[in-house]
């Protein structure tokens, strides 16, 4: 009875031992996966860091792809339709956001190498570099013309001036030479 016992007892221990073992595997197996993950996710942002030299920039983040969440923005879905996945080579990574340069994926008006190079969000077109105000022809010859009326008010001014001062001029030497004929 007591033989049958421990080995009652043995068995159990064994077993014990046996899925402690399955659930150690069984986690260590998890957690490299979440690990091989992680680093998938991270070497696209390494890729992208180096090939545009973003690190540390405002658009190194997650809303550089994404939107909300694991929800892909405009910039995202068109990486992912060029063909770059979670677990995309160096290699790869380079070639589809090459490929995607020239592309206004967010629709604002600028590509996506113009927005990369000026640390912009190309998957988002209210996040965009700042639209030079256009000068147009007409507010600056309308200046020019009031410039010039303004300088030939001037001068018909001046004019003006000169005339009164030369009749006035004229004016006294006609008084000086008037009292001087009186006085003879
Ligand atoms: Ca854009
Ligand atoms: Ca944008």
């Amino acid at each position: 009875m007591k033989q049958k016992y421990r080995r009652g007892m043995v068995d159990n221990h064994a077993c014990f031992r046996k899925y402690t073992k399955l659930g150690l595997l069984l986690i260590t197996l998890a957690a490299l996966l979440i690990v091989h993950t992680a680093l998938a996710i991270g070497d696209f942002k390494a890729n992208f860091n180096q090939n545009y030299d973003t690190t540390g920039t405002r658009i190194d983040s997650c809303t550089l792809c994404h939107s909300s969440g694991s929800n892909l923005n405009d910039y995202g879905k068109a990486l992912d339709e060029a063909g770059i996945k979670k677990d995309s080579s160096e290699t790869e990574v380079i070639q589809g956001l090459t490929d995607i340069e020239q592309d206004d994926s967010d629709g604002d008006g600028f590509s996506n190498i113009d927005e990369i190079e000026s640390r912009f969000f190309p998957g988002n077109e209210s996040d965009h570099p700042a639209t030079t105000p256009t000068v147009t022809a007409t507010p600056m010859l309308q200046q020019h013309q009031m410039l010039q009326q303004h300088q030939m008010l001037q001068q018909h001014q001046m004019l003006q001036q000169h005339q009164m001062l030369q009749q006035h001029q004229q004016l006294q030497q006609h008084l000086l030479l008037k009292k001087s004929k009186i006085y003879q």
